[in-house]
């Protein structure tokens, strides 16, 4: 009891500092999913330990804190909390004690207004008569923070409100966010003048909201969309909470596009898995859903508990922020002898799965990031992008944390390694002679989209270049099944099959040889552009610099790459290794081909797709036959979008244009095969 006791009054101390550092000064220390943590455990302990909770107590009060540099606005209904749901059963849970409570039957299946839940700033704004009085955060709940000269600024909030007949008073209730084009942006120009960057798009715009000084908001990329109402004096509510978002949206206030009306459990989990699948390219940050008992008749029967009302849930998807310790930080060494610093966590559930390596891209970034063994750092996961770490958490620095500087030497072959002034990567200069080079150009070689060699994972590659029994990609097609049947784990019939696979892969396309070869910055796209272009490879391998520049999209640097592979006498040799060896592929059609899917169809690339650069969709796009615009219009027949798409997905949406990823492009295109 004594020691638990301790333990409360240590979580107080800790949460309370944290709530310091994230409400007033917009710059918090720890991850969210940790500040979770600590407050459950002290909700825990508390309940076992009743006459231990004091008035005092972060549990005791809704959230956040009002503080002194603002006026003080009492909101006339308090702005409450929301439940937290993380599962599916907790979702069966929630729609159970719904229907239970309002004594409805076992089958019955109740409406639900479905919405996603921003990650911004909580507000209060109150129309008098239709005219904007007051705008509030919703501080501790009870009263929050005057921000009303700040709330003006936003281009997104009606001074006045559309049409007649409003209500004499009414608190409408929103969220003010950044986009994260937006916040990108405003963080780029801070780094550009000197300024304070903010670590995410939610504290930047908490941030930009609570300036004493006006006029720097009015600077912001703050946008805000509403999503209920609080106080309502002389007006009435229509009976249903989708109708009353309707009735927002014709006074004027922006809600998210993004709301539907949905039916029973399902409907809830179905809408969870759409909206999750799209989080990544909404172009805001979201941390869940939430539903809400459509009919406000019901959601009046049902009432609150405590700090939150039991008609609305939040149904928060899998933190994509938390913290590890970095274990160790190691030298990988790619397909071009790029020297990459890859640290080794200790595994953290963070996005979804367990992460236990995060990239730090090069000697350059692991500088600014000041990453060393032994710190505490927030790691993020978000959608299928791959891990990053965010920053390292500095008050958690340990004494004896160590440094790891670029290495002289490659790791894997001991070779040197070459720095050109003003890049960013290192290079080992060993080429083929490098193991690390060889096995990393022989995956790509013969991955999917390349050579597409069936059974020969990165596991046998390892094999075949540890028992140096293939030097370059070209000896696979010398490659024997007794050979192969002596490395481990590879009975006779495997080995028979994956030299069948071998064999079948010598018929293939340009394109996909050109591509598979590992030419510097020569992806798919770019191939295919080359192949389309030259036709055959004897005229590629002779083309001047000019001539290679002549092909659409491809620039001085892609260009000098592409010569130089040509003139590499060691590339020379491979290359005729594997037309001795059997690599062919059909002869050019004369003419254009006539097989254009994307013919007459108008395209705008939106955020960074996970795969292609922005010019090789391009190139591909307009290969198919399509073309590639750069505004959003009723006109345009797809919007294609990626991580961080920006104001443009938002047009789509609302012109109803068709929004499509980088994998659903490829379905469409279908150009490889
Ligand atoms: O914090 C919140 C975010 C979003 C909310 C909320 C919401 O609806 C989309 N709705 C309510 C009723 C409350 N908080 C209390």
């Amino acid at each position: 009891m004594a020691s638990e006791s301790k333990r409360i009054v240590a979580l107080r101390e800790e949460i309370a500092r944290h709530d310091h550092r994230y409400y007033v000064l917009d710059d918090p220390e720890v991850p969210d999913a940790e500040y979770d943590r600590l407050m459950r455990e002290l909700r825990e302990l508390e309940t076992r330990h009743p006459k231990l909770v004091s008035a005092d107590s972060p549990t005791q009060r809704v959230s956040g804190v009002a503080t002194r540099e603002f006026g003080v606005v009492e909101h006339r209904v308090p702005m409450l909390s929301l439940d937290n749901a993380f599962s599916d059963e907790d979702i069966e849970n929630f729609d159970r004690r719904v229907r239970e409570r309002l004594e409805l039957g076992e089958g019955a299946r109740l409406e639900y207004n479905s919405e996603p839940k921003l990650d911004g700033l909580a507000i209060s704004l109150t129309y008098e008569d239709g005219v904007f009085s007051v705008g509030a955060t919703r501080g501790d709940g009870l009263k929050g923070e005057d921000v009303t000269p700040n709330l003006r600024t936003l281009r997104s909030v009606p001074l006045k409100l559309r049409g007649r007949g409003h209500p004499r008073l009414v608190e409408v209730r929103g969220e003010v966010f950044m986009t994260d084009a937006g916040f990108e942006q405003m963080n780029r120009d801070a780094l550009a003048g000197g300024d304070k960057v903010f670590v995410n798009p939610r504290n930047a715009a908490a941030g930009s909201l609570r300036q004493l000084d006006p006029a720097v908001t009015a600077g912001r990329p703050l946008e805000i969309f509403f999503y209920g109402v609080g106080a309502i004096e002389g007006g009435t509510l229509p009976p249903r909470h989708s109708e009353l978002l309707s009735m927002l949206r014709e006074w004027g206030l922006r809600t998210c596009p993004e709301i539907r009306v949905t039916t029973g459990v399902e409907g809830l989990l179905g809408y969870y898995r759409d909206i999750g699948a799209r989080r990544a390219t909404l172009g805001y940050q979201i941390d869940g859903v939430v539903y809400k008992v459509d009919s406000l008749v019901r959601q009046r029967e049902l009432g609150f508990v405590a700090r939150a009302p039991r008609w609305a849930i939040a149904h928060k998807f899998p933190a994509e922020e938390e913290m590890t310790q970095v274990r160790d930080i190691e030298w990988q060494v790619g397909r071009t002898g790029a020297l990459t610093p890859v640290a080794r966590l200790e595994p953290v559930f963070v996005g979804g799965v367990t992460v236990s390596n995060a990239t730090l891209h090069n000697v350059d970034e692991l500088t600014r990031k000041d990453v060393r063994i032994g710190d505490t750092v927030i790691i993020r996961r978000a959608g299928d992008v791959i891990p990053e770490i965010v920053r390292v958490i500095a008050e958690r620095r340990p004494r004896g944390t160590k440094v790891v500087a670029l290495p002289k030497a490659c790791p894997v072959c001991g070779s040197d390694v070459s720095r050109i002034e003003g890049e960013a990567v290192a290079r080992c200069t060993g080429g083929l002679v490098c193991a690390a080079q060889r096995k990393e150009s022989l995956k790509h070689f013969a991955s999917r989209r390349a050579m597409d060699v069936e059974g020969l994972g990165d596991k046998v590659v390892e094999q075949l270049v540890d028992a140096q029994l293939v030097e370059s990609a070209a000896d696979l097609y010398l490659l024997t099944a007794a050979q192969l049947s002596e490395l481990e784990r590879m009975g006779e019939k495997s080995a028979a099959k994956l030299v069948a696979a071998i064999a079948k892969s010598k018929n293939t396309t340009f394109a996909r040889f050109l591509f598979a070869l590992g030419i510097p910055n020569v992806g798919e796209a770019t191939a295919l552009s080359l192949a389309e272009h030259f036709g055959e490879l004897t005229v590629l391998q002779d083309a001047s610099l000019e001539q290679i520049m002549a092909v659409p999209d491809i620039g001085p640097v892609v260009a000098q790459d592409i010569r130089e592979f040509f003139d590499e006498p060691r590339n020379k040799k491979i290359v005729s290794q594997f037309l001795a060896r059997g690599v062919n592929w059909p002869a050019p059609a004369s003419g254009r081909s006539e097989h254009q899917p994307l013919a007459g169809k108008t395209f705008v690339l939106t955020g960074t797709l996970p795969n292609l650069g922005r010019a090789d969709a391009e190139a591909l796009i307009r290969k198919a036959g399509g073309k590639v615009t750069s505004s959003v219009t009723k006109k345009t027949s797809f919007v294609l979008a990626g991580e961080s798409a920006g104001s443009k997905l938002e047009r789509a949406q609302q012109l109803n244009v068709p929004i499509i990823s980088e994998e659903q492009l490829r379905l469409l295109v279908k150009a490889f095969d």
